[in-house]
């Protein structure tokens, strides 16, 4: 969820001018607007002590638990050119209509190019977030309004999975999430099925941990700006706006790949994904066809902020562009009660509790 806060009156040269990189001046005055602001920093995943609402619990906090939160330790944030307003497709409700809210020392950086280091290795990664558990990490200071698990199918992409493993650990801590990280590897050579592995990791996460959002995540994603929040609202959400590769730009309307955000409930409503996309494409597609089928809305954080890099990857083997998706795709209202996470059957080879990620290894072949 993200706050957002009247600001009646900003001084700008005393907001966000402390730690700020060099880099980020010209955009300084673009990122207070007069009216409102963005608060990512005071916690919008989280509040001190126990007076966390929960995710359906309704925002029942007092502008007295707000201005508590100040106190916390702060969350290294950086701000989209632009940002903060209030506009935009994706408006989120308007809480603590009243409160000043300002943190003096953030790193107001804007969204920085992102560094993948050629020699990186795991240990230096796992170094790096000592506080992730077993791939799992909790915020210290107060209690996250939303458990969430990040679903990363996988099959021989080592290196980018180290990259966002990099980047993502510390992105989530800093929106103060309490989070499991989740790979799904598909076991053997034959076609890549990334949504059936994302529907294996929905039921494999659900036996620990009683998640509240899901975030279905491509392991060559990396989010540049920290307001791209990994939670989930009242409707589903496409997190990815643009990337990199593609100037930016949303790929066509309607486009629901990459990264979303499904609440528990709306993607055991919806069924899950189909099982049933073998190879590159359409599935995601699916999906909104099913979150349109049930009447539900998708959101989308702001261009700027739903901004990602990709790690450039040629076509990978069995993962070849899925001839059959267009004639799917016309089924989906007819097949969607059958075809999901109510028909998912897979055969489970491991779950492994790795330092930064808890790895799951499923086989689709032999029968489940
Ligand atoms: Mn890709």
């Amino acid at each position: 969820m993200v706050f957002y806060r009247e600001v009646p009156s900003i001084k700008p040269n005393t907001v966000g001018t402390q730690g700020r990189d060099a880099h980020s001046s010209p955009a300084l005055p673009m990122l207070l607007p007069p009216r409102a602001q963005i608060d990512l920093a005071g916690g919008a995943a989280c509040l001190a002590g126990d007076q966390a609402p929960g995710l359906q619990g309704g925002g029942a906090s007092t502008p007295t638990a707000a201005v508590e939160r100040e106190a916390e330790p702060v969350l290294r944030s950086r701000l989209p050119g632009g940002g903060g307003g209030p506009r935009g497709r994706f408006t989120p409700p308007l809480l603590f209509p009243s409160v000043v809210f300002v943190r003096r020392d953030c790193d107001w950086g804007g969204p920085s190019k992102l560094v993948f280091k050629p020699d990186l290795t795991l240990e230096e990664v796992r170094a790096e977030n000592p506080k992730v558990y077993r791939g799992r990490y909790q915020p210290e200071e107060c209690k996250a309004l939303q458990k969430v698990a990040i679903l990363i199918p996988h099959r021989n992409r080592e290196k980018h999975l180290m990259y966002l493993l990099e980047h993502l650990h510390p992105f989530l801590q800093r929106q103060q999430l309490e989070y499991g990280i989740y790979i799904i590897h598909q076991a053997g050579s034959k076609k890549f099925n990334r949504a059936k592995l994302l529907n294996v990791g929905y039921l494999e996460a659900l036996k620990e941990e009683n998640w509240d959002c899901f975030i279905f995540h491509d392991v060559d994603l990396v989010p540049e700006n920290d307001f791209n929040l990994y939670t989930c609202e009242d409707q589903p959400k496409h997190l990815v706006v643009g990337r990199n590769s593609t100037g930016y730009r949303l790929r066509y309307s309607g486009y629901f790949g990459g990264v979303t955000a499904l609440s528990r409930e709306q993607f055991f409503k919806v069924n899950g994904f189909s099982n049933n996309y073998w190879g590159w494409g359409g599935e995601d597609d699916d999906l909104r066809l099913r979150v349109e089928l049930h009447r539900m809305k998708i959101l989308r954080p702001k261009p700027e902020v739903g901004k990602y890099t990709m790690i450039f990857h040629t076509r990978d083997r069995g993962n070849e562009v899925n001839i059959e998706r267009m004639k799917l795709l016309h089924q989906v209202a007819r097949v969607w009660k059958t075809d999901g996470l109510t028909s998912c059957t897979y055969k489970l080879l491991s779950v492994k509790h790795n330092p930064l990620y808890i790895n799951i290894t499923v086989d689709f072949w032999s029968g489940a």
